[in-house]
């Protein structure tokens, strides 16, 4: 026969799967459905690169493995648009950021295209077109109507050689990165998403979802929640400072109290002998950043010149100023007690202050019970041009107004000069024409001319609905439409490897506030999460262009090696959820792995000789699949190869290996289905093939052989069913009876030791 030639094979589906549409979902009532979803990518001019096509694989194989057991599946796919890097080549080419995009989605596109990943084409979407973000700007006027999108004055980090406000990671060692000047914190008006709102459901409902512990963990510290106490400090009878404590039971040791530098009574605190050693002090502290800050190294800190009494010894104590106290916690107050917190400890010691030993009072004695977050409202408006337009303008005394809905989408238009304005305001402050608008005045009751908004918005506000979107990417009367939603929605499986407290945090947050609206039928938006890991350099080092040391995903397809081998070579480096390091010899050897699957078509034997370890290995394939192992799924393949050039492949044998390699390598899997002459039904098992292999497990306690069990060989990589296993054994239990500190499981050894 003809030689396996991963060009011509892929070419001929991908044209197949094109011209039937044959990834187009509909909702079919009464058919189970499965939704499934990369983190849509921004599509760089660079193109796809590895990570991606790990990324996307998952999900590929996930979509055909359901679609091939009969689900009815959507694996939809966008494009994240918005953003600096498309804007700052804007202000570097001149080329606008809106014809940047549509070539690089083109080139995303193709791409995705040439590895076979079964997407629904008609369900694309891409945030930065207008009848995408016409919506983004709906979302944020139901915020804005419900006072959950609002302005406060807060700092931003502003160079003032280049007169504009720069992002966090524009900040490089407390310099712009555009000039070097140092920059400075100046506060500006800025509005906000109250995702604090939420903050108590974010944080008790994410036990619900089949996530990543890790991420949870996560979101749970970036929500941080503490109970304790404010409690009041009088300088005078009229005068105090409130403090925000989590051991108001330690107040008889609060000998001095700190307060940040931009604590906002700062000034009234101040004497003429120490204000100007405190100003300093402030304007220093303002160039740092909070990571730098809380680390206060040196345990800077200056005294104000005042004196509070404590209201539980009654004693005066010194008000001092240090940066390692953040504004935008608690009350930007602390009392601090060096006898009890390590932190107080290194700068009363620094500073000469008095540590007092002292016993523990009742907590509710002093102050009164209150609950802090760490985490903050979501600043959401940029002043930069690439981004969604805020829906507001502003009448003459200054006042924002909502563009009616039936007025947006509010159009981004196009200028020619990108470059911020000397205000710090986005190039859209130069686009007078753009600027004027005639909005409704409720105070005046008149329509009035009035100015846009010049800030867009934050990418992540445009990526915190689009899943919803999917379900209807071309309704022009909704955001979404509540009868697909109602299908498809929520997303079942989700992945990524990124955004685990940003997007992963803020999609919740809006799914709750939409479902408080009665616009979704759902409170969590996404069921499970893949979170995984990176594709590092050979050299184990992180690729990057810099370091020459990228692997171009086509290079490989090009090469000869075809997308199969390189989607099967990535779902075979390693588990799913650790970091891999590419390795050109292995994606060698699973490339020759293809090409003896395809050669077995060659000799089809007529003698079953295989029937253990086929239904060995769907078994294999299958429960690995479900449990996302897919790097052991391939192995159970490549091992059943191996059989079959031993013992002859039978047509039933050939069946069940295209089948089952479909998910992985879908257009070989295709054309050998077609040449067997067989659907890609997912094939099952029958246990009564399965002769099961036992083993002895030694159960030891602290190291002492306390008891063996006999297990089938297949529990061996499940260390959770055998510790509960042997935890159930008398024998063992009566060890354990006090809770185990620790196990330790040796599957080679097979060998279990429990730490009592
Ligand atoms: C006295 C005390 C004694 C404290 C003690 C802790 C231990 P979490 O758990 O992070 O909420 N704190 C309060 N506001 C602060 C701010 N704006 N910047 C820096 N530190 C601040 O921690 C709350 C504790 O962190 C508070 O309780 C306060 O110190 C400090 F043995 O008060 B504690």
């Amino acid at each position: 026969m003809d030689r396996y030639d991963p060009i011509k094979i892929e070419q001929k589906w991908q044209q197949i799967w094109a011209d039937t549409s044959a990834f187009k979902a509909t909702e079919q009532n009464g058919t189970p459905k499965m939704f499934l979803a990369e983190m849509f990518p921004y599509p760089s001019g660079a193109g796809l690169h590895v990570g991606h096509v790990r990324n996307f694989t998952i999900v590929d194989v996930l979509t055909r493995f359901y679609a091939q057991q009969g689900l009815n599946v959507l694996r939809p796919f966008g494009y994240d648009t918005f953003g600096l890097p498309a804007e700052n080549y804007a202000i570097k080419t001149g080329i606008a950021p809106q014809e940047v995009t549509k070539t690089n989605i083109d080139n995303f596109r193709t791409q995705a295209k040439r590895l076979g990943f079964a997407i629904d084409w008609s369900r694309e979407i891409n945030t930065s077109d207008p009848e995408y973000y016409r919506w983004t700007q709906w979302c944020f006027l139901q915020l804005y109507k419900k006072g959950l999108a609002y302005q406060k004055e807060s700092y931003q980090w502003w160079c003032p050689v280049d007169q504009t406000v720069l992002a966090n990671e524009q900040v490089e060692n407390g310099k712009c990165w555009r000039c070097g000047h140092e920059v400075e914190k100046k506060k500006m008006k800025q509005w906000f998403f109250k995702i604090t709102e939420y903050a108590d459901e974010l944080l008790e409902s994410i036990d619900s979802l089949e996530w990543p512990d890790k991420i949870k963990t996560m979101q749970k510290n970036w929500i941080g929640r503490s109970i304790g106490a404010e409690i009041d400090f009088h300088l005078t009878d009229s005068q105090k400072i409130t403090v925000f404590t989590t051991r108001p039971d330690t107040i008889m040791g609060a000998t001095f109290l700190v307060v940040a530098p931009e604590y906002a009574g700062l000034d009234y605190l101040l004497t003429d002998d120490t204000r100007e050693e405190v100003l300093a002090y402030k304007s220093a502290a303002l160039k740092k950043s909070e990571i730098e800050r809380q680390e206060n190294k040196e345990k800077t800190g200056v005294f104000t010149g005042s004196y509070a009494i404590n209201p539980a010894t009654k004693e005066k104590i010194p008000i001092w100023v240090a940066d390692y106290v953040l504004a935008g916690y608690g009350t930007g107050a602390i009392m601090a007690v060096p006898a009890m917190d390590d932190r107080d400890r290194e700068f009363a010691e620094a500073h000469n202050l008095a540590i007092v030993e002292t016993e523990l009072v009742d907590r509710d004695l002093y102050g009164t019970p209150k609950t802090m977050y760490k985490m903050r409202d979501w600043l959401i408006s940029r002043q930069r041009y690439w981004g969604c337009p805020i829906p507001i303008a502003y009448d003459s005394e200054g006042d924002p107004h909502p563009i009616p809905e039936d007025q947006l989408p509010v159009m981004l238009p196009e200028v020619k000069d990108y470059q911020p304005d000397s205000s710090g305001r986005s190039a859209l402050a130069k686009a007078t024409d753009w600027l004027k608008v005639k909005v409704y005045n409720e105070k005046t009751g008149k329509i009035e001319e009035m100015t846009r908004e010049t800030d867009t918005l934050d990418g992540y506000a445009c990526s915190s609905w689009y899943l919803w979107r999917y379900a209807s990417p071309h309704d022009t009367k909704a955001a979404w439409d509540p009868e697909a939603i109602r299908y498809w929605e929520p997303v079942d499986i989700y992945v990524g490897a990124d955004h685990a407290v940003a997007h992963l945090l803020y999609i919740r947050f809006w799914c709750k506030f939409f479902a408080d609206e009665g616009y979704l039928p759902f409170r969590e938006p996404i069921k499970k999460l893949i979170y995984h890991g990176y594709i590092n350099a050979p050299d184990g080092k992180k690729m990057s262009k810099s370091k020459g040391n990228v692997i171009d995903p086509l290079d490989v397809i090009n090469d000869g090696y075809g997308a199969d081998t390189l989607r099967t070579y990535e779902m075979f480096i390693g588990p799913v959820e650790l970091d891999a390091a590419w390795d050109p010899r292995s994606v060698g050897g699973v490339y020759r792995f293809l090409n003896r699957c395809y050669n077995l078509l060659d000799s089809i034997s007529d003698i079953d000789n295989n029937i253990t370890i086929r239904n060995k290995t769907i078994k294999k394939v299958t429960t690995d699949i479900h449990k996302y192992n897919f790097n052991t799924a391939v192995a159970a393949l490549m091992e059943y190869v191996n059989e079959l050039y031993k013992t002859g492949a039978c047509h039933e044998d050939l069946v069940a290996l295209a089948k089952l390699l479909k998910p992985f390598a879908p257009h070989l899997a295709s054309e050998m289905l077609e040449r067997l002459d067989a659907n890609d039904e997912w094939p099952t098992w029958d246990d009564k093939y399965l002769v099961s292999d036992t083993v002895e497990l030694v159960i030891q306690v602290n190291g002492k052989l306390r008891a063996k069990l006999t297990l089938d060989a297949s529990d061996l990589d499940d260390e959770e069913k055998i510790k509960s296993l042997a935890l159930a054994d008398p024998r063992i239990a009566k060890y354990t009876a006090d809770g185990i500190k620790k196990s330790i499981f040796v599957p080679r050894a097979k060998l279990l030791n429990l730490v009592v």
